[in-house]
């Protein structure tokens, strides 16, 4: 009579130790699976006053992550589109080509640039992220998303405007 609130505590702490081990196996799990992705590098990109912020201009090969978030104190939806910077040209080239009438609205404008990936459709407010996977050479991201600061659709492609950034992978 007197050993069963004994055996009865005995039980509990067994069955307390044992769902702690439990808890800290799948910790441990998770813990692992996160350590078994190689790290890569995060940058985190802002827009606003239609430019790009926050990107270093030489970065390392392979994989990243790039957080992109429209910063803009109006309504407005930016995007990230990274693209390869043609050899031999220069920023100047690459902003004059979305002032091209025929490019207004961004798609043929965009598909002259070789692509590798994009964060899209980013309203005020907003954070997307994507990974890429870069090898060395000279890259851009642009906007030809066509938003105006008053609230309209068909404003000059935002890349026009300077909505630009070149970075180089080494
Ligand atoms: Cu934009």
């Amino acid at each position: 009579m007197e050993s069963l609130p004994v055996s009865v505590r005995g039980r509990g702490r067994l069955f307390t130790i044992g769902a702690l081990i439990a808890t800290l196996m799948l910790l441990g799990s998770a813990c692992s699976n996160s350590s078994n992705t190689p790290s890569s590098p995060i940058y985190n990109v802002f827009a606003q006053k239609f430019r790009f912020h926050g990107m270093p201009g030489t970065i390392p090969s392979g994989n990243l992550q790039i957080n992109f978030s429209n910063k803009e104190s109006f309504p407005i939806t930016h995007e990230m589109i990274l693209k390869a910077m043609p050899e031999g040209k220069t920023a100047q080239d690459i902003i004059d080509s979305a002032k091209v009438p025929g490019c207004e609205g961004g798609a043929e404008c965009e598909a002259q640039y070789l692509a590798f990936g994009e964060i899209a459709g980013v309203d005020t407010g907003a954070t997307l992220s994507n990974v890429f996977d870069l090898s060395p050479g000279k890259y851009f991201f642009a906007c030809w998303e066509t938003g105006t600061v008053s609230g309209g659709t068909n404003g000059p492609p935002h890349l026009a405007k300077g909505m630009f950034f070149q970075f180089t992978v080494s």
